[in-house]
C-alpha cells in the first residue's frame, strides 16, 4: 500500500484507550476499512481518505504540520504539545480531567498553598500554563510516567495528572485539589491544507457524516400516542428539531406523535411525557442523523 497525496489522512491513535472508539466513530460514519495486524496506515474503500496510526503524542503535530490532514487526539495532548491546529469537532469520548492531587495527608488544602512547592506532572506545559495564570510559582518537575507515585518518594508535593473515576488517585492516597483541564477527544485540522484546494470538499463531506453520526449517537427517536388535547404540554417538553410530526389515530381525539429525544434528559422527558398523557411510548435509536 502506497498514500496517494490527493487522498485526505486522517491520523488515529495506534493502540490506546481511544482507539477502538475513533475506528468505530469512522465505521458508523459509513467508511469501509480493513485494519491487518501490524499496521501503519488503512485506505479506505469508499472514500478519498487514508487513516494512519500513530502514537497519540505525535498527531497533533502530524496534523499542524500537514502530514495529516486530519486527527483525533485528546484536547489534553493538542493543548501540551501547543500545536497550531484546528479545532473542528468535540467528539464525546475519551473524557477525563487534568487535576492536581495532593497527599491525603498534605496541609495543601487550596490553590494558594501550593505556592513554592514541587508539582511532578507529564504535562508541563499546561500546568506552567495554569500556575501563570493563577500567580502561583511552583516547581514543575516533568515525569514521563508514573506521576502518582512521586509524592510517597518524597519527588514532589503534589502531582498533575488525568483522571477519569478517580480510583487511581484513591490507591495512590491522593485526592484531588483543583481541575486543570477538562479534556475529550477531538477532531483537529491543518489549518491550511484544507481551506483551499481539492481536499476542501473531501472534508467537508467527512465532517459532515461524522457530525451526522455524532449527533445520532446523543438522540432517540421516539413514538407515543396521546389524546390530541395534550399536545401543547407534550411539545412543550419535546423542544425535538422542529416540530414533532402528528398523526390523527382512527380512535376519534387520540394521536401519534414521534419526535427525537436527546440522550441526556432521557429519562426525565419520558417521565414527564407520561404525566402529560403519553401511552405506548416506543423508544428506538437512530443510526444517522442528516442535519
Ligand atoms: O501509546 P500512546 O502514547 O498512543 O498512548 P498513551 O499511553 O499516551 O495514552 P492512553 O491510551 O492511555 O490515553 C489516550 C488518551 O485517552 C489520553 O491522552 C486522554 O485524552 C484519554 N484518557 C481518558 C485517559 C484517561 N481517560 C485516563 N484515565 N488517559 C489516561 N488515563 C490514565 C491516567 O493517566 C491515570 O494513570 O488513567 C489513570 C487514571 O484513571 P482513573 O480512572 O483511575 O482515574
Ligand atoms: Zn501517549
Amino acid at each position: 500500500m502506497k498514500l496517494n497525496g490527493n487522498n485526505l489522512k486522517i491520523a488515529i491513535q495506534k493502540k490506546g484507550r481511544l482507539t477502538e472508539y475513533a475506528l468505530g466513530l469512522l465505521r458508523q460514519s459509513g467508511l469501509e476499512f480493513e485494519i491487518y495486524g501490524y499496521r501503519l496506515f488503512s485506505n479506505c474503500q469508499n472514500f478519498p481518505l487514508e487513516i494512519l496510526f500513530l502514537r497519540d503524542d505525535d498527531i497533533p503535530e502530524y496534523v499542524q504540520d500537514g502530514i495529516c490532514d486530519l486527527g483525533i487526539v485528546g484536547r489534553n495532548v493538542v493543548q501540551e504539545k501547543m500545536a497550531k491546529v484546528e479545532e473542528v469537532q468535540a467528539l464525546g469520548f475519551g473524557r477525563c480531567r487534568l487535576a492536581i492531587a495532593v497527599p491525603r495527608e498534605s496541609d495543601i488544602d487550596c490553590l494558594e498553598g501550593l505556592e513554592g512547592k514541587v508539582i511532578a506532572t507529564s504535562y508541563p506545559n499546561v500546568l506552567k500554563l495554569f500556575l501563570l495564570r493563577n500567580q502561583i510559582s511552583a516547581e514543575v518537575v516533568n515525569v514521563s510516567g508514573s506521576v502518582e507515585i512521586t509524592p510517597s518518594l518524597n519527588v514532589s508535593d503534589a502531582v498533575c495528572d488525568l483522571v477519569s473515576t478517580g480510583s487511581t488517585l484513591r490507591m495512590n492516597g491522593l485526592v484531588e485539589l483543583i481541575m486543570v483541564l477538562e479534556s475529550e477527544a477531538l477532531l483537529i485540522a491543518n489549518e491550511r491544507s484544507l481551506k483551499r484546494g481539492a481536499k476542501k470538499l473531501a472534508f467537508e463531506r467527512l465532517v459532515m457524516r461524522l457530525r451526522s453520526s455524532l449527533f445520532a449517537r446523543t438522540r432517540k427517536y421516539i413514538m407515543m400516542n396521546a389524546p390530541s388535547v395534550a399536545l401543547p404540554a407534550i411539545e412543550a417538553i419535546l423542544p425535538g428539531l422542529k416540530s414533532p410530526t402528528v398523526v390523527p389515530l382512527a380512535e376519534p381525539g387520540m394521536i401519534a406523535i414521534h419526535s427525537v429525544v436527546a440522550e441526556d434528559t432521557f429519562w426525565q422527558d419520558i417521565e414527564r411525557l407520561k404525566e402529560a398523557g403519553a401511552t405506548g411510548i416506543l423508544v428506538t435509536p437512530i443510526e444517522k442523523m442528516i442535519l
